[in-house]
């Protein structure tokens, strides 16, 4: 059986929990027999996206390539995962418009607390960010645009993310994408 593809795009602060979150729901929606791929900014920037930055248009080209990737595995049918910052509304806008040629496009913000993500520092770059020594940190010394009328909003304090992918789960569900 050949199911109908779609993208759940999640974006939030660094250190918000979006790969973590990517990643239970990488495992959910392989269990249920979709063929999932996802889509990590961190990981895309290792490969296709190396040798870009993070000024506006770099992350703009960034995010552009990730729309454009997950357009096309959309389009053969798989369930798609993107976790990225994707701080700007505009760039976000052009990765629906392609993903919607071929499958719903749902926009997921992992809405954790600047100063909650800056507490957990996983990666211990909001302290350099701080200090001065990262330039252009998203939600430190860059902007970070939160989504207007995301599909979920998910208020990671006080949730665990199994519970967060749980929700994300609901969603699909309620949209008959399961
Ligand atoms: S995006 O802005 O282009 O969407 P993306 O999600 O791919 O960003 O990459 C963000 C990751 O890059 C962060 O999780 C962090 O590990 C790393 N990083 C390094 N420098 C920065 C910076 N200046 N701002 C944000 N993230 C950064």
């Amino acid at each position: 059986m050949t199911r109908r593809g779609f993208t759940v795009w999640l974006t939030g602060l660094s250190g918000a929990g979006k790969t973590t979150i990517a990643e239970l729901l990488e495992g959910d929606l392989a269990q249920r027999g979709h063929v999932v791929e996802r889509l990590d900014g961190d990981v895309v920037r290792a490969h296709l996206s190396s040798g870009l930055g993070f000024s506006k248009a770099d992350r703009d080209q960034n995010i552009d390539r990730i729309g454009w990737l997950a357009s096309r595995f959309t389009r053969l049918g798989a369930a798609v995962v993107v976790s990225a910052i994707s701080p700007y509304t505009e760039a976000r806008q052009r990765a629906r418009a392609r993903v919607e040629e071929y499958g719903p496009f749902l926009e997921v913000f992992v809405d954790t607390p600047l100063d909650e993500c800056a507490r957990r520092d996983v990666k211990g770059l909001y302290a350099q960010a701080r200090a001065g020594s990262i330039p252009r940190f998203t939600g430190v010394s860059d902007p970070y645009e939160p989504p207007r009328a995301p599909a979920l909003r998910i208020a990671t304090a006080g949730q665990g993310p199994r519970a967060s992918a749980g929700r994300v789960l609901d969603l699909l569900a309620a949209r008959g994408l399961l």
